[in-house]
């Protein structure tokens, strides 16, 4: 009798109609054929899906070029489905399950004709965990398996862990033909199942990561208690000895994956690598919050990538590990084979091909690497990982930080009075726009927790969720919010950021520790200026102060926006949200 799963993977195929079904089961040898594959046998946009790279100087490195409308999330074309509307609230895209269901289908019938439909089993968080979840991806393209194969634990193993049980998460995923006008990401939450046509990119394809991790396990964890974030988790290690866990949300192209592995500026600090996207954050029975990073692998921004910005990225890059490395839609210097973008180490390469495979003309104005041109490597080659990246109960965290790209308003660090009112600050976070998302760059839009385009259900409901699982700690992490990106008149960075960010961090673990007196505010408490180590940092006074100005004026105006937000979720809205919006305006005044 056929499991559950062949019956589903069964039907999947008599919708899509591949010519073949191809079983992964994630070994090192197949995931180097899949690569032949991808070389020899699969095109996209009439190039082969994978090129070798200088394997000498990139070990195990591909380039792969997209299709050149395919480069990017697209927001508007992604939906949650529920029966009904108000679960999936304003900040969604809603569809009805029916009628989203009989729009794929049409788009999915005979989809895979001609090609392999590879079935991809992984687990999300570690085997052991008893927080990681078992998937199933179906896809028709090796650049998916690929990366599927390194940014998650994929094992023939979660075949049999499934067994004959139906509990699985599904994804369903076809390039299509690529083009724009039917390209659809559809997430079932009831049903942990995930449907997407028409794009090859990041997290519109690799199904575990945005679409599973964030919006549907969202969704699982408003039902079963716990936190599923986009969020850094990391170790510092002060001189002492002694490891501090925080996780930081920032939004898509804000710093995160920088974070994750800084090289510290400050002798004898150093950070230990847990994960640099998605945090999946329980309770435990000490009434800590626990966080575990339910991906295996980094899919990372690589313009501005160096070894001055991010040397262990570098290093992860370059190391000849177990899993292949991917480049997606970086430029390619020809005269060495070697990936190339902005912001890349040594001089600017004389003979360059951009990211679409075209001849570049540096007078033309045009960037080589598209501006989101990302890596996909192991997290087992990075040299800053944790020791505790595969314990399977993850790590206790001690303090939450919140940032956005604000080049105006947003002091550098602030600490908040309390978990809810640490929500409100997180809640009425902005951020200007990235190349992540198809949208217009570099508009200030609200982003709560760095998850306005991940939290599968209404945000109303979301800050119920948060102010509820404070309210089972005994002991909750602290809440701070950062800004790395504040600009002077001239539009510099006043803050050097990278490495340098140690100072704050330095700054967080001692008000964790309760050394540090700080300075109280209206928006939160902020460092005294000799309580940040400045040490070998050429920055003026006046610049140290005004990152900290805080201009009642301004803020209020801010206030203002942040309430023209809020008020769509009016519905859901927890009281405690408007309580804090009120003392807050009352501070200011
Ligand atoms: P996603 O993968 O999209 O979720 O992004 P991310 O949050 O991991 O962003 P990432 O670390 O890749 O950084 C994006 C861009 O911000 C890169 O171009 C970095 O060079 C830049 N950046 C990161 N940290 C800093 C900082 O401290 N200061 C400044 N000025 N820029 C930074
Ligand atoms: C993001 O946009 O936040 C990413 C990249 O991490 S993607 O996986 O494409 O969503
Ligand atoms: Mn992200």
């Amino acid at each position: 009798m056929a499991t559950p799963l062949e019956k589903w993977v069964d039907e999947q195929a008599k919708l899509t109609k591949p010519k073949s079904i191809y079983w992964c089961d994630g070994s090192e040898d197949e995931v180097h054929k899949l690569l032949e594959i991808g070389m020899r046998e699969e095109s996209i946009n009439g190039q082969p899906v994978f090129h070798e790279l200088n394997q000498k100087a990139w070990p195990k490195s591909y380039l792969h070029r997209s299709h050149p409308t395919d480069v990017a999330r697209t927001e508007h074309l992604t939906y949650v489905c529920y029966p009904d509307r108000l679960t999936a609230g304003p900040n969604n895209n809603w569809m009805a399950p029916e009628e989203a269901k009989t729009m794929m289908r049409k788009l999915s019938d005979g989809c895979m004709a001609g090609k392999t439909m590879y079935v991809l089993p992984y687990m999300m968080g570690h085997p052991n965990s008893p927080y990681a979840k078992a998937c199933i991806q179906l896809t028709d393209t090796s650049y998916v398996a690929v990366s599927m194969r390194i940014m998650t634990r994929m094992s023939k193993s979660v075949i049999n862990k499934i067994g004959k049980s139906d509990n699985f998460v599904k994804g369903l995923h076809s390039i299509g033909d690529l083009d724009p006008e039917k390209r659809f990401v559809m997430h079932f939450p009831l049903e942990h199942f995930v449907w997407s046509v028409g794009s090859g990119y990041g997290g519109n394809a690799l199904l575990g990561k945005k679409c599973f991790a964030l919006r549907v396990a969202s969704w699982v964890g408003l039902q079963e208690g716990w936190l599923a974030e986009h969020m850094v988790i990391l170790g510092i290690q002060s001189p002492d000895g002694e490891i501090t866990y925080v996780t930081a949300a920032l939004p898509s192209a804000c710093g995160k994956t920088n974070l994750a592995m800084m090289e510290s500026a400050l002798p004898g600090y150093k950070i230990w690598t847990l994960g640099d996207d998605i945090a999946w954050l329980n309770v435990g029975p000490d009434g800590r919050l626990w966080a575990i990073n339910p991906e295996s692998g980094f899919f990372g921004v690589a313009p501005g990538t160096s070894m001055n910005t991010n040397p262990n990225m570098m290093r992860t890059l370059k190391k000849d590990g177990f899993c292949p490395t991917l480049f997606t839609n970086t430029a390619l210097d020809t005269d060495n084979n070697e990936p190339w973008w902005e912001g890349a180490d040594g001089a600017r390469p004389t003979n360059l091909l951009d990211w679409q495979g075209k001849r570049w003309d540096s007078s033309s104005g045009t960037k080589a690497a598209h501006p989101n041109s990302r890596f996909t490597v192991s997290m087992y080659n990075t040299p800053t990982l944790s020791k505790e990246i595969d314990n399977p109960k993850g790590v206790p965290i001690s303090a939450m930080i919140f940032g956005g790209k604000r080049t105006q308003l947003i002091p550098l660090v602030f600490e908040s009075f309390n978990w809810q009112n640490g929500v409100f600050a997180a809640a009425r976070m902005g951020s200007e726009t990235t190349a992540a998302a198809a949208q217009k760059v570099g508009v200030l839009r609200r982003d709560p927790m760095a998850m306005l385009p991940f939290c599968g259900y209404s945000m109303g409901d979301y800050f119920k969720h948060w102010l509820k699982i404070g309210k089972r700690m005994q002991n909750p992490p602290k809440i701070f919010s950062v800004n790395w990106f504040r600009q002077d008149d001239s539009g510099k960075f006043m803050w050097p950021g990278f490495g340098d960010n140690i100072r704050v961090l330095e700054w967080i673990i001692k008000r964790v520790k309760g050394e540090a007196q700080g300075r109280v505010t209206p928006v939160g408490v902020v460092p005294k200026l000799e309580e940040l180590n400045l040490a070998g940092l050429d920055i003026g006074e006046d610049t140290m102060e005004k990152l900290f100005e805080i201009n009642p004026g301004e803020w209020k105006n801010e206030l203002k926006d942040v309430k023209i937000f809020l008020r769509q979720f009016a519905d859901t809205m927890p009281e405690e949200m408007w309580q804090e919006y009120k003392n807050l305006e009352a501070q200011l005044s």
